[in-house]
C-alpha cells in the first residue's frame, strides 16, 4: 500500500511521539538549523549558508588563520556579535524543557553558540568549540574575551588580541577542520550515543565527520533515531519529521509530555 505524503508525515509523528513518551535516555544532537530560527545562518543551506558566501578554507582552518589572522579574527569577532545579540528560539526552549520529562539528557550539539545553555540546558557538550572561548595560537593558553564583541561588521578586519604570556596571536576557540575535536566532549559523545534509547538529530547536514557518526552509532546500539529538518533525509532507518525545528520540537514534545514547553 502507497502512503500519501500526509499519511507518512502523520505515522513518523506518532511514533516519535511514543519514543518520546517512553524515553529513558535520550541524546538531542543538533547542528547550525537549530539556530536558524534565531537568526544565525546555517553552513550549508543554499542561499543563506555563510558557505555560499564565505570561503571555508579561507576561514576556518589554521593555515587560514596563519595566512590572515586579521581576516580571520574580524569574521568570528562578527559572528559573536551575531550570537550575542540573537536569543534562544522554541527549538532549544523545547530541547530544555524535555529535561523535565526524561529521566537521563544529553545535549549534544556541533554549534559553537551558546543558546541551549542560554534556553536552560545544562552540560551541553559542545564538540566543536565555542565562539566564546579563545586561546593562544602558539601556547594554548585560554585568553578571556570581553563579554562583547569588538566588531559587529560583517568583512571587517581585525588584528586578533596578543597573549599575555608569550606575545602569540589569540585565536578562536573553536575546531577547525583538519583538526581534532576535544577529547573529553567527543568520548562524553560517543558514550552517550552507546547507551541512549532515542536519539534526536535536529537541524544538521550530517556531513561532517567525526560528529556525523553519532545518530549511526546510537542506531547500531538499539536507539529510534529521529531526524528533525527542513530537507527531506532519505535514510531508510530512522523516521523524518520534515519542517522547522522551532515548530516539530514543541508539538513533539507537547504531545508526548503533555505539556506546554513554555512552562
Ligand atoms: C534546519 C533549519 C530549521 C536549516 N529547522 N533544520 C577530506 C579532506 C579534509 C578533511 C576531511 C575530508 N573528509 C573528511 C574530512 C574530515 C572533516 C570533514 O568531515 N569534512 C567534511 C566536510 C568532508 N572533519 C574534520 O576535519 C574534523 N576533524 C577531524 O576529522 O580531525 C581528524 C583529522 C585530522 C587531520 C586531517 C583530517 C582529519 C573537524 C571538523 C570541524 C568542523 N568545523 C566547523 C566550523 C566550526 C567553527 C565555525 O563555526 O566556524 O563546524 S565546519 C561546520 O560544519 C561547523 C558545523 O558544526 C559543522 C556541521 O554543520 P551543520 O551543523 O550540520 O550545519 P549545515 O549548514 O551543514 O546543516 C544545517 C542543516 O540544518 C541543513 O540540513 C538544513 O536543511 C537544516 N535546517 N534550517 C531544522 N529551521
Ligand atoms: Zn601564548
Amino acid at each position: 500500500m502507497r502512503l500519501s505524503p500526509l499519511t507518512k508525515k502523520m505515522t513518523a509523528l506518532a511514533k516519535a511521539v511514543e519514543w518520546l513518551a517512553n524515553a529513558q535516555r535520550l541524546v538531542v544532537f543538533t547542528g547550525a538549523g537549530v539556530s536558524a530560527e534565531s537568526g544565525i545562518p546555517t553552513f550549508r543551506d543554499q542561499l543563506t549558508g555563510l558557505w555560499a558566501k564565505f570561503d571555508p578554507a579561507q576561514l576556518a582552518t589554521a593555515t587560514a588563520f596563519r595566512n590572515d589572522p586579521a581576516l580571520v579574527w574580524g569574521w568570528y569577532e562578527w559572528r559573536r556579535a551575531q550570537v550575542a545579540k540573537a536569543l534562544p528560539n522554541a527549538a532549544h526552549v523545547a530541547i530544555a524543557a524535555s529535561a523535565r520529562h526524561v529521566p537521563e539528557l544529553v545535549v549534544v550539539t556541533q554549534n559553537v553558540d551558546d543558546l541551549h545553555e542560554r534556553a536552560g540546558s545544562n552540560d551541553v557538550i559542545h564538540l566543536h568549540g565555542s565562539l566564546q572561548v579563545a586561546r593562544c595560537f602558539a601556547c594554548a593558553r585560554p585568553h578571556p574575551l570581553a563579554q562583547c564583541p569588538s566588531t559587529g561588521v560583517e568583512a571587517s578586519r581585525l588584528e586578533p588580541p596578543r597573549c599575555t604570556h608569550c606575545n602569540g596571536k589569540i585565536r578562536p576557540g573553536v575546531v577547525w577542520f583538519g583538526e581534532d575535536l576535544p577529547e573529553t566532549a567527543l568520548r562524553t559523545a560517543f558514550k552517550s550515543a552507546r547507551n541512549a534509547d532515542l536519539l534526536l538529530s535536529v537541524g544538521t547536514s550530517g556531513l561532517v565527520y567525526p560528529a556525523a557518526c553519532i545518530p549511526e552509532i546510537a542506531r547500531e546500539n538499539g536507539a529510534r533515531v529521529v531526524h528533525i529538518n527542513t530537507e527531506p533525509a532519505d535514510t531508510k532507518d530512522a523516521t523524518t519529521l520534515t519542517g522547522r525545528a522551532g515548530e516539530w520540537l514543541p508539538k513533539l514534545l507537547d504531545a508526548a509530555c503533555g505539556t506546554d514547553p513554555g512552562n
